[in-house]
């Protein structure tokens, strides 16, 4: 892949945008390559946990790649819209957890894809924003949804009405970043998170996570009849018998097997 790297190290897979000169904006070639390599970390097992980051130190993703998109007529731009919204889509019901390292510039395309990831950590350089309607389009991966269910309705209109870029400081404090750090450390301490995630039971992670998305969806009676669907099926695996035994034997180490 031109555009993708991919990097594995024990059950964490870190998924790099590797477009650094058009400072990691996503044309259709990224997009279509992260497709793809979502589809490749899917299918290894062993992967517990996918890290999202972006190539060098100016950028995460400085958005949707604007010269490309500049003479699509309406059809075309929703087929964009489209495709890109599946991929992020795909992101955000991953099997497994995905967390943002937001390195630097995370504009437009690239807010809307950390915000695909259940979580995000930045660098303390990062700057966030919706700058769409200052080129006359509105965000088109998401962000009009994902950005008011993260942050509240009043501040995503604020962010997207003006188009103002945040800063990495106002973005933990609204909530759109989970930590921040120095930029030199903010690989290891995704990696740190990352392994931690993967210590424990795949299946529990997984199925938590899908509860957490799909009682998103609805109100709270249908919420909690997605967590006793979820938290039930852990008593059909043996990580839940081993993680239990584990305690109660006062195990020092756990070493889950993902069944
Ligand atoms: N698309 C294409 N090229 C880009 C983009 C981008 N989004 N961002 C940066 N680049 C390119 C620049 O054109 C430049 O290329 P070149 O060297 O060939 O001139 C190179 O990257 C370096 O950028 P700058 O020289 O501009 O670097 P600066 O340090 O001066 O500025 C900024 C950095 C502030 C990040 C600036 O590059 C910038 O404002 N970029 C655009 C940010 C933006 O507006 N992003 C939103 C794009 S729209 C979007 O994401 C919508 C998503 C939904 C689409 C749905 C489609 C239907």
């Amino acid at each position: 892949m031109e555009t993708i790297l991919l990097n594995k190290e024990q059950h964490v897979a870190t998924i790099t945008i590797n477009r650094e000169r058009a400072l990691n904006a996503l044309s259709t070639q990224v997009l279509t390559e992260l497709d793809q390599t979502l589809d490749q970390v899917d299918a290894d097992r062993d992967i517990y946990c996918v890290i999202i980051t972006g190539a060098g130190s100016k950028a995460f993703v400085a958005g949707a790649d604007i010269a490309e998109m500049k003479d699509k007529n309406a059809e075309q731009a929703a087929e964009y819209g489209a495709f890109g919204n599946a991929v992020f889509r795909k992101i955000e019901t991953f099997r497994c957890p995905v967390i943002a390292a937001v390195n630097g510039f995370a504009l437009g395309g690239g807010c809307e894809l950390a915000m695909s990831c259940d979580i995000r950590l930045a660098s303390d350089q990062a700057v966030f924003g919706q700058p769409e309607v200052g080129l006359g389009i509105t965000p088109g991966f998401g962000g009009t949804q994902r950005l008011a269910r993260l942050v509240g309705a009043g501040i995503a209109k604020e962010m997207i009405y003006t188009a103002r870029n945040m800063k990495a400081d106002r973005a933990y404090a609204i909530g759109l970043v989970n930590a921040l750090y120095p930029s030199e450390e903010l690989m290891a301490a995704a990696l740190k998170m990352a392994n931690g995630i993967a210590k424990n039971a795949p299946i529990a992670v997984a199925n938590a996570k899908r509860a957490i998305n799909d009682g998103l969806q609805g109100n709270m009676d249908e919420g909690i009849a997605i967590e006793v669907k979820e938290f039930g099926a852990c008593f059909d695996t043996e990580d839940q018998t081993y993680g239990m035994t584990c305690f109660l034997e006062k195990a020092k180490e756990k070493n889950f097997a993902n069944k």
